[in-house]
């Protein structure tokens, strides 16, 4: 019998009398179900198989049917209507990319056309740990067993990268799989980008600071200080000395192309400073856009737009080429 299987449905939770009745039965390799030769003995069932009874090396057994099984089922449960904050979206559009904020609830409306549904079983997880119960609302419709509403709340999901998905099967002798899946990204397209998290080093966390030139003479600084406008700190572009071409740059693969954001934020400057939007497709630069800030001897608010080719990913950047400190505290990047 090595390399046999053979899965068991038992319908243990009707009466033996009336389970009975509707039979046991059998899946032959090629799908097709059989009536299954039972005897009892004691309190045991026993089914006789043979392996060219079988065809295939293996079976499903069902084993005293319900009334309601369908055998013939290899069709998993599907989506009837699929609603995002209230609106009808597409099932196959639910990866929905940089969102900035919680989708909030998320319903499908699911449907077997010849089984009920195994909602005891449904499986929830959120970036591949199980959901918070209280997330998930799983309500029968109707009384045949066949169709639920199934209502995500995700509003108490803090900001970051979710993949949240739904397992659910029927309940046919193959327990057909419907797999659900919302993705999207809640947290803010800058990270990071009032300046409060900086590493041992000063550097600010999720930027790469440093020169894109110099020369022998060169010598700057770049690293969060106290200060700014929003919260403790903010970030101190300071030219020292030499050729000065000083950047600090977060990457992003989450800009959409043709899509106009706004860069805005405040900052002051000795001698003036620049803003810029870089995007890389392939290795190359396929658009690089900067703008000028002139000298400000006090915190000034800026907001610049930018529209970007299709791209790999895009550098968005704070910049100074001067003597002096250029300071810069509470950027955004949206969507216009
Ligand atoms: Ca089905
Ligand atoms: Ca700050």
């Amino acid at each position: 019998m090595a390399g046999r299987r053979v899965a068991v449905t038992i319908g243990c939770w009707l009466g033996m009398t009336a389970a009975f009745a509707a039979g046991s039965f059998y899946r032959d390799g090629a799908g097709r179900w059989h009536e299954l030769p039972v005897t009892r003995e004691g309190q045991s069932t026993v089914v006789r198989l043979s392996p060219q009874m079988i065809g295939g090396g293996t079976t499903v057994l069902v084993l005293d049917k319900p009334d309601w099984m369908v055998l013939d089922d290899t069709a998993a449960p599907s989506v009837t209507q699929t609603l995002v904050g209230g609106q009808k979206r597409r099932p196959d559009d639910l990866d929905m990319g940089w969102t900035g904020k919680s989708p909030g609830e998320v319903v499908f409306a699911v449907r077997d056309e010849a089984n009920p549904l195994d909602l005891a079983g449904l499986q929830a997880t959120v970036n591949g740990a199980p959901l918070e119960a209280q997330w998930l609302t799983v309500q029968p419709v109707g009384d045949t067993g066949k169709q639920a509403r199934l209502a995500l709340d995700l509003s108490e999901l803090p900001p970051g990268r979710y993949t949240v998905e739904l397992r659910l099967t029927d309940l046919a002798p193959t327990r057909n799989l419907l797999t659900l899946r919302v993705r999207f990204n809640s947290a803010p397209l800058l990270g990071n980008a009032g300046f409060e998290e900086a590493d041992a080093d000063g550097k600010p966390v999720g930027w790469s600071a440093g020169a894109w030139s110099s020369d022998a003479d060169t010598k700057y600084d770049i690293s969060v200080k106290p200060g700014g406008v929003e919260g403790q700190r903010a970030l101190c572009i300071t030219g020292i000395a030499g050729l000065l071409n000083m950047v600090c740059a977060q990457r992003t693969e989450e800009l959409q192309p043709g899509v106009t954001y706004v860069f805005s934020g405040q900052y002051r400057s000795e001698g003036g400073c620049a803003l810029s939007a870089i995007a890389n497709r392939e290795g190359q630069e396929v658009d690089y856009f900067s703008q000028d800030l002139p000298a400000a001897a006090d915190w000034t608010p800026f907001a610049w737009e930018f529209t970007l080719q299709p791209h790999d990913f895009a550098l968005i950047a704070v910049r100074s080429g001067r003597p002096g400190e250029s300071w810069f505290d509470d950027l955004k990047v949206v969507p216009k």
